[in-house]
Formats: structure tokens, sequence, C-alpha cells
């Protein structure tokens, strides 16, 4: 069901400031930045890999707002590895196997996630404590 990781989502409190370390350190090149409302964050994804079942990224996050999944977790927790997202082939299809074993799905239905994905994400207390996104990559251009 899971073909690949599709990135590490990690929460900052400076998005800029993380690029640039990220950049700097690593090499890794910015594939996109985005705001999201709906998930209360600023994100950007930088290219790690490709692998036969598409690329990997980390994605870093900063919070819209302190009332926000990312800003509760930076209260908490402070800065670090906020989730992982699992590229699949079929997120609804993903969605209803998992489900059917008892998982707490935080998304019933996928929603809108980084560079035109469909992402939905399982609760962490079901997954042995980490938050887990299911990533349903946009069809690729030709
Ligand atoms: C909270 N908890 C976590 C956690 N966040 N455990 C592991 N990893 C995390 N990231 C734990 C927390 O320590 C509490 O455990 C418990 O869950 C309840 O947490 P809370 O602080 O009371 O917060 P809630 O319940 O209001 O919200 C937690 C959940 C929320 C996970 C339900 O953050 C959520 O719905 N997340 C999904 C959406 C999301 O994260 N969006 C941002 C990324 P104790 O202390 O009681 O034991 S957006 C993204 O990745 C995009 C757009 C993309 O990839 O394209
Ligand atoms: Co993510």
């Amino acid at each position: 069901m899971l073909t690949r990781i599709d990135h590490v989502g990690i929460a900052c409190h400076d998005l800029e400031e993380k690029i640039a370390f990220y950049e700097g350190t690593f090499g890794l090149i910015v594939a996109s930045r985005e705001v999201n409302e709906q998930q209360g964050v600023k994100e950007a994804m930088l290219h790690v890999a490709d692998g036969p079942a598409g690329a990997s990224y980390v994605q870093l996050l900063e919070p819209l707002h302190p009332d926000t999944p990312v800003g509760k977790f930076l209260a908490k927790r402070g800065e670090g590895v906020h989730h992982i997202g699992y590229g699949v082939e079929d997120v609804v299809a993903a969605l209803e196997s998992i489900g059917g074993k008892g998982v707490r799905l935080l998304d019933e239905r996928p929603r809108h996630g980084s560079m035109g994905a469909s992402i939905a994400f399982l609760h962490p207390k079901d997954v042995g404590g980490v938050l887990t996104e299911l990533v349903q990559a946009r069809p690729r251009q030709h």
C-alpha cells in the first residue's frame, strides 16, 4: 500500500531560516513554497531524491497561528519531526483499508496538500505516537 516516503514534515518557528539551513548544509533545493490556510501552515518542500515510485522531500512547516496543529506542536514539544508522509497510489482506497483496521482517520476524505497532492492524516495515538500522512501525488504532467 505504501509506495515510498514522500516527505518528512518538520515543524519550525522560522521557515526562511530553516530553508537556508537545509540548503546550506545539505545542498537541498526548494521545489515549492505554499501557504495552506486549511492546514494552518506556511510550508516548503525541499527535494531530496527521485525514486521509481516518485520523489521524496523534506517538508518544512511554520504555523500561521499558534492555534493550529503545528503551532500547538511547537508550543508543546518545540521544533522537530512533526509527521511522516507516505506515498500511496490511491488515498481513498488506502483510507478505507486503514480505517477498517481500527486506526482513527483525522480526515475521512482527502484534502488539498502540497504541490497538488491529495492528503489525509491518521491519528498519532493509533500509529505508535507518529502523526502519519497519506499522500497521493498529483499525476505527473506530460
Ligand atoms: C499532537 N500529538 C502528536 C502530534 N501532535 N503526536 C505525535 N506527532 C504529532 N505531530 C499528540 C499530543 O502530544 C497529544 O498527546 C495528543 O496528540 C493530542 O494533541 P493536542 O496537542 O491536544 O492536539 P490536537 O488533538 O488538537 O491535535 C493533534 C492532531 C492534529 C494530530 C489531531 O495536529 C491534526 O489534526 N493534525 C493533522 C493536520 C496537520 O498536522 N496539518 C499540518 C501539516 P498527549 O500529550 O495527550 O499524550 S500540513 C501538511 O503536512 C501538508 C499541507 C502537506 O503535507 O501537503
Ligand atoms: Co505533510
